[in-house]
């Protein structure tokens, strides 16, 4: 008999586990080598910096899987309840540098490459970021899920793996260029491909009924096509926890048994080309932000990546042995925006047809599982489906959704017996011309709980598009305002602050910000405020350097460091920051010697490159900057830059620079906005409007510690009622009216007087986000910060008491109460026996 020879003899002391998870700088730079070695295929002398990168990346990764795969283990054994958060959007940003600070060992590995003759900060930079987003709503997915998995929340993030994401901007001759996306070009190391659990999609054809054979009506959707939808899994790990959550996010695939036929029938091409239209779906991203464009691909991505995400639930219900007549104290599935609304008819469809629940049964499933979150009141980002496009693409829904509306308005008629209109009012179907789907209608009456992202917006909502939803369901409706993750944007992106302030008040603030109360005992200390001071000058020397460097233009660090960024849109009015602008140059140019504070005015953001209005409003942007910049009159006082491709890596860099954060969209037009919180998190005060999270933002920080300016959303409401004339401002002011005309005269464009002559008709005969009426009081807003700044004692008492009071605006206080309130779901700990190599 053989016998089995003792492992520690035939493996002398390799210690895989260890080299796979452990955590000292030895193990790290073994594990680090031998990426670079069986991964990546190369000896330190070819290697390049990706190479680098991904050994790294690879060397974090296998740290991950333990959690994850514990975690998973853990919720699967427990049957643990689950968010489902689907979004067509994540705008996760880069992911190496989290996941070191989330492992805590950012600084040992900073020690462990440097040990080796690489530099961190090199590697760091090397990582293409998945740009799986827009703007606010993909990135506000993103920090909730890095709560979630902070907080110990099971969820999964639900969403389409788009090959190409948010597209590259370029500058050229001062307009906007777009360059494809090509974030997969160099590999990408963070996501794991679940091929054994694709699911199929229906698209298309026609429905039959029948009779099964117990004698009950059915309906068999006879599809066109099939699409699969194959999983990429990303490991999303929690702040100092062991908990790793999972992204899932879905790639379109031809369905292999589809092309057979026009393969045998010799047709090749054509079955190839099917494949093509197929892998299209999850193709790429639709570049707008906050406007809807109605094209059938968008439809097609929207119900492929809802029956995805709501087959795989069913799928892991089947797996953990719960039955389906659970799914809704399984599941809380959180629909970001309508973009995801069309999962109310496809659960429905799913129970009836493939699980034969009657309807009852499966309606009160649905109506306990889902959630919806508004995230805009302006009308063009409203989704609505044409009716012709709906049946052709999606036949079956279109029926189930017909028979939600018959239900829910039979209740309409029996709630207003004596109001007819609210059938047409309220009604799924918008029959008031060409017919439409209202998805903002379906999630409403498809879901227990509806919420608005600021108290304004909420509130705005109940009076206006979701009224008459509020009046009939008064109890479904809450507000959740907005937070943002401060392990990325204040921890991972400002070093130096967050080390500042834990010397004084220990790290437990990270994951409960409240405690940044705490700094306001230090904000008489002069030994932080110098600190403080130092700190924010030093990074925004740094900036500057990048600057010259990039753009060949000089800036003055001491300079009041004024910023906007977020993406280009007129109701944002970037074009009212630039009036200000020409304004002070009109000043310097009127009297040279005059006295103002020296400024730097950066921007950064990309426009839908079907806005034509917002591309010119960045060509005004960089207009005006080639003629300030260069102005001998200007003697460096003014300096105007549009920083190109403004990302979530960018931004890291932008938000610890600011002095000024510029949040000036039109009073009731930004639902929230999180952009304000990073800047303020990061000792930038705020010039804003009452307007969003804004107003919460100035409750907390105190009124005297906050810029505000401009019109309230009533009284924007008021003066469009009385009727608005712009003009009569342009004629009556006679600065605002200068600065029109400078740009009008062709001054800024080379001569060119029509270049911008439909921006400025616009303003002067329409001026829908009202510039000219908060013109003057933004400009003696805008007056009072640079005297202020003037005085850095005050300045910086004003900066500090920002961070200190701005623990409302984390994610984690966001995501506890949409736990408490709806949610239902409580923490489950991830425990992990210590590795200990005597065990093996
Ligand atoms: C927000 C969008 C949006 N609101 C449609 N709506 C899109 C709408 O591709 N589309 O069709 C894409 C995006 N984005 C933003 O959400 C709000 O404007 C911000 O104010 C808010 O802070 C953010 C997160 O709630």
């Amino acid at each position: 008999m053989q016998t089995v020879p003792d492992p520690r003899l035939v493996c002398p002391p390799v210690r895989v586990e260890d080299d796979r998870t452990g955590l000292n700088i030895e193990t790290l730079k073994r594990a680090f080598l031998d990426n670079l070695f069986y991964i990546q295929g190369k000896f330190p002398d070819i290697a390049t910096q990706n190479d680098y990168y991904m050994a790294l990346a690879y060397t974090v990764r296998d740290r991950l899987l333990k959690r994850w795969l514990k975690t998973a283990q853990t919720y699967t054994e427990q049957g643990s309840r689950t968010v489902c958060y689907l979004s067509a959007e994540f705008l996760l940003g880069p992911h190496l540098g989290k996941n070191l600070i989330n492992l805590g060992i950012y600084d040992d590995v900073q020690q462990a490459m440097e040990e080796l003759g690489l530099d961190l900060e090199t590697l760091l930079e090397q990582e293409e970021e998945p740009g799986l987003g827009n703007g606010g709503l993909g990135r506000l997915a993103a920090c909730y899920l890095d709560s979630m998995a902070t907080l110990e929340i099971p969820s999964i993030g639900y969403g389409i793996r788009y090959e190409y994401g948010i597209f590259e901007q370029d500058i050229r001759d001062g307009w906007q260029i777009e360059r494809s996306d090509k974030w997969l070009r160099s590999g990408y190391p963070w996501e794991v491909p679940r091929p054994e659990w694709s699911v199929p999609v229906k698209i298309g054809g026609h429905t039959e009924q029948y009779t099964d054979e117990r004698g009950r009506f059915r309906v068999r959707w006879v599809p066109h096509h099939v699409v699969m939808g194959v999983p990429h899994d990303t490991p999303l790990l929690g702040y100092q926890v062991n908990t790793a959550n999972t992204l899932r996010l879905w790639r379109a695939e031809a369905a292999e048994s589809f092309d057979f036929d026009a393969f045998n029938s010799g047709d090749y091409v054509g079955a190839v080309h099917e494949k093509m239209v197929s892998e299209n779906i999850s193709k790429v991203l639709y570049p707008n932000d906050n406007i809807s464009q109605g094209k059938e691909l968008r439809l097609l991505q929207q119900i492929f990546f809802v029956s995805c995400s709501l087959q795989d639930m069913i799928r892991i219900m089947e797996g953990q042995k719960i039955p389906l007549e659970k799914f809704h104290e399984k599941f809380v599935v959180q629909m970001n925006d309508t973009h995801p609304a069309i999962a109310v008819a496809e659960l429905m469809r799913l129970l009836i047809d493939d699980h034969c629940m009657t309807w009852d049964q499966a309606w009160g499933i649905t109506t306990r599982t889902f959630a919806y979150t508004n995230h805009t009141l302006l009308p063009e980002a409203l989704e609505r489906w044409p009716i012709a496009l709906f049946k052709k693409l999606l036949p079956r829904h279109l029926e189930l959704i017909y028979e939600i509306n018959q239900r829910f308005l039979d209740d309409v008629r029996i709630r207003y017996p004596e109001q007819p209109q609210m059938l047409s009012q309220m009604s799924i179907i918008d029959e008031s011309g060409e017919r439409y789907v209202r998805m903002a209608h379906l999630a409403c009456v498809g879901s227990m709980a509806i919420n608005g992202v600021a108290a304004l917006h909420t509130e705005l909502l109940k009076q206006g598009v979701l009224h008459d939803f509020y009046e009939m369901y008064p109890k479904k409706f809450n507000n959740k305002t907005n937070g943002v993750t401060p392990r990325r944007f204040m921890v991972l992106s400002n070093p130096r602050l967050s080390r500042a302030i834990t010397e004084r008040i220990g790290p437990n603030w990270v994951k409960h910000l409240d405690e940044l109360k705490k700094l306001e005992s230090y904000v008489d200390d002069p030994n932080f405020r110098q600190e403080f001071r130092q700190i924010k000058f030093d990074i925004k020397q740094e900036l500057a350097t990048y600057i010259q460097q990039n753009y060949g233009v000089a800036i003055n660090p001491n300079s009041l460091f004024d910023i906007q960024a977020k993406r280009i849109h007129e109701y944002k009015r970037q074009h009212l920051n630039a009036l200000y602008i020409v304004t002070l140059y009109n000043r310097i140019k009127a009297n040279p010697n005059i006295e103002i504070t020296p400024r730097t005015f950066l921007f950064g953001g990309k426009a839908a490159p079907g806005y034509y209005t917002a591309k010119l409003i960045i060509k005004l942007i960089n207009a005006i900057g080639d003629v300030v910049n260069r102005d001998p009159d200007v003697r460096d006082r003014l300096k105007v830059l549009f920083l190109k491709d403004y990302s979530v890596k960018f931004a890291q860099r932008i938000y610890p620079a600011a002095d000024l954060s510029e949040q000036i969209s039109t009073a009731g037009k930004e639902a929230s906005g999180t952009g304000n919180m990073k800047f303020a998190m990061n000792g930038a005060l705020t010039i804003g409007t009452l307007d969003g999270a804004n107003i919460e933002i100035r409750e907390e920080v105190g009124e005297e510690n906050f810029f505000l300016f401009g019109m309230t959303a009533d009284e924007v409401y008021a003066r469009k009622a009385q009727g608005y004339n712009p003009y009569d401002y342009y004629q009556s002011n006679s600065e605002l009216k200068l600065a029109i005309d400078r740009i009008a005269s062709g001054f800024f464009s080379h001569g060119d007087r029509k270049l911008f002559q439909p921006l400025l008709d616009t303003l002067m005969h329409r001026d829908d986000y009202m510039l000219f009426a908060d013109y003057q009081a933004y400009i003696d807003c805008q007056d009072y910060v640079g005297q202020v700044f003037q005085d850095v004692d005050r300045w910086t008492r004003m900066t500090i008491l920002n961070v200190a009071r701005m623990g409302k605006f984390s994610s984690d206080r966001a995501i506890r109460d949409y736990c408490e309130d709806f949610w239902k779901i409580s923490p489950v700990p991830i425990e992990i026996e210590e590795y200990s190599p005597e065990a093996i």
